[in-house]
């Protein structure tokens, strides 16, 4: 009895040092591994270039220090994990080492946050943190006396000392970790970037708005006529003619609504020092369901910065590629009020003598504008313009008067007045863009871009530019 049991004992405790010795192994690299990692972290490289992150997809494991080696293959680059309060700056060709510990598993974006060229928004990596792997788990069947279950690395193994028997078990269903651990998977998709600014050479578009981002522009235009060349050459093809330069900023309070504020000092009759507020809201985007981009814009004109004769205006902008580097736009609007007090109109006592008629010649109270446009990419940071306005109802021009035929009295008016016409070359800058325009107006606020007192038509463009810069974002 005593031998036998004694026997017994001898091999339990051999069965037991043989699974030992089985696992030791592991068990040792696994304390190796728990006494190393309060000081060695995972280390990974990734190489930052325009516009993506090299590997795409990095994998830590939480609780686990990591040390992250960036290195910026060409411009500066930022690199940035919002969720663990990541944000550096990688300088154009140099390496910086983030340190950090993450303390949750889950999915999380990573992205540029320096601005680093034209698809730097879609510049973008994942960050997966994992559970740390399984670590030995030894139990003891309680029904069953001398039966012990050993688990690592996903492996179970049985151990029965009563048949001497060591059977690899197929993990039971497993009760999948995952109701427990709800991976948050955080996908903030970026906001699209239109391949077009905000506005043709007067035409608008329904390029987006980024949420917070700051847009400043400013239009230019000269008042003396290309055509002639004999007399234009003069004046360095009107660049050293009498100018009209107007400013207006606007920002992004969500992706899709933004304000804007502008100013422009010409209507008609010399200046008036218009000031022009309004709301625009970004309806659709050109990806996903909707065939095409759709923005509308509602705004407030005022002369004299803002103080008297008010005009209303009502625009919807529209586009729509038809290739990958040509759009078509179509922003037409409504300009309530635009020839409102008969500001436009002529009074008799402008006349010398006095001409009563001239208050009898009434033009159109209300306007509408039919914006069409075209731009093209033809190099990856140069487009060409073209656009083209006509007009319903009242048309901003010059109005003529009609003399007898011995031009002794007048007995008539009539309206002059061209449809907007304007092409251009625009260049892409990082946050600027740069647009030198040809137009045959010298107006740039809504109810006015489509007409101008110049009445210049197609053969005697002016010569104008337009600047976009984007700050804070
Ligand atoms: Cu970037």
């Amino acid at each position: 009895m005593t031998h036998l049991s004694e026997i017994c004992g001898r091999r339990l405790a051999s069965i037991i040092l043989g699974t030992i010795s089985l696992f030791a192994p592991m068990l040792i690299a696994q304390a190796v591994n728990a006494q190393e990692s309060p000081q060695k972290p995972i280390e990974v490289k990734i190489t930052a270039r325009r516009f993506e992150f090299d590997p795409h997809t990095i994998t830590l494991q939480v609780n686990r220090p990591a040390r992250l080696i960036i290195t910026s293959e060409d411009v500066t680059h930022g690199f940035a994990i919002d969720e663990f309060n990541i944000s550096a700056r990688i300088e154009a060709k140099q390496t910086k080492t983030i340190e950090f510990t993450p303390d949750h598993v889950g999915k999380f974006q990573i992205h540029c946050s320096v601005y680093c060229g034209d698809d730097h928004e879609g510049m973008l990596g994942q960050l997966v943190v994992e559970k740390a792997p399984d670590e030995i788990k030894d139990t003891f069947d309680e029904s069953a006396p001398g039966v012990a279950f050993v688990e690592s690395n996903g492996k179970k193994v049985r151990i029965d000392t009563s048949n001497r028997t060591v059977t690899e078990i197929a993990q039971e269903i497993p009760p999948p970790a995952a109701p427990s651990t709800p991976e948050k998977v955080e996908q903030r998709k970026p906001a699209v970037q239109e391949p077009y600014d905000y506005r043709l050479i007067n035409v608008p578009t329904p390029k987006r708005v980024l949420r917070h981002s700051l847009n400043l522009y400013f239009t230019h235009r000269f008042a003396q006529p290309i055509n002639p060349l004999d007399e234009s050459a003069r004046l360095l093809l009107g660049l050293d003619s009498f100018a009209v330069s107007s400013l207006g900023v606007f920002y992004g309070v969500t992706d899709k609504l933004y304000l804007s504020v502008s100013r422009s000092p010409l209507c008609q009759r010399g200046l008036c020092r218009t000031i022009e507020v309004g709301a625009g809201y970004h309806w659709l985007d050109e990806k996903g369901d909707s065939p095409i981009a759709l923005s509308t814009y509602a705004s407030v004109e005022g002369d004299e910065n803002f103080t008297r004769n008010f005009t209303y205006n009502l625009q919807v902008m529209m586009a729509r590629s038809v290739t990958k580097y040509v759009n078509l736009f179509f922003s037409p609007a409504v300009h309530f009020n635009a020839n409102g007090q008969r500001r436009f109109d002529p009074r008799g006592n402008e006349f010398f003598p006095p001409t009563p008629l001239a208050d009898a010649f009434r033009q159109d109270k209300h306007a509408a504008s039919f914006g069409f446009g075209v731009n093209a990419r033809i190099r990856p940071s140069i487009s060409l313009l073209f656009e083209y306005t006509p007009r319903a109802g009242f048309k901003l021009g010059r109005v003529r008067t009609i003399f007898n035929s011995n031009f002794t009295q007048v007995i008539g008016f009539r309206t002059e007045s061209e449809p907007e016409i304007g092409f251009g070359v625009q260049k892409d800058i990082g946050r600027h863009s740069f647009s030198l325009t040809f137009s045959n107006t010298q107006t740039t606020t809504t109810a006015r871009y489509n007409s101008s007192n110049l009445v210049l038509p197609a053969s005697k463009f002016i010569i104008g530019f337009n600047l976009y810069r984007r700050f804070l974002k």
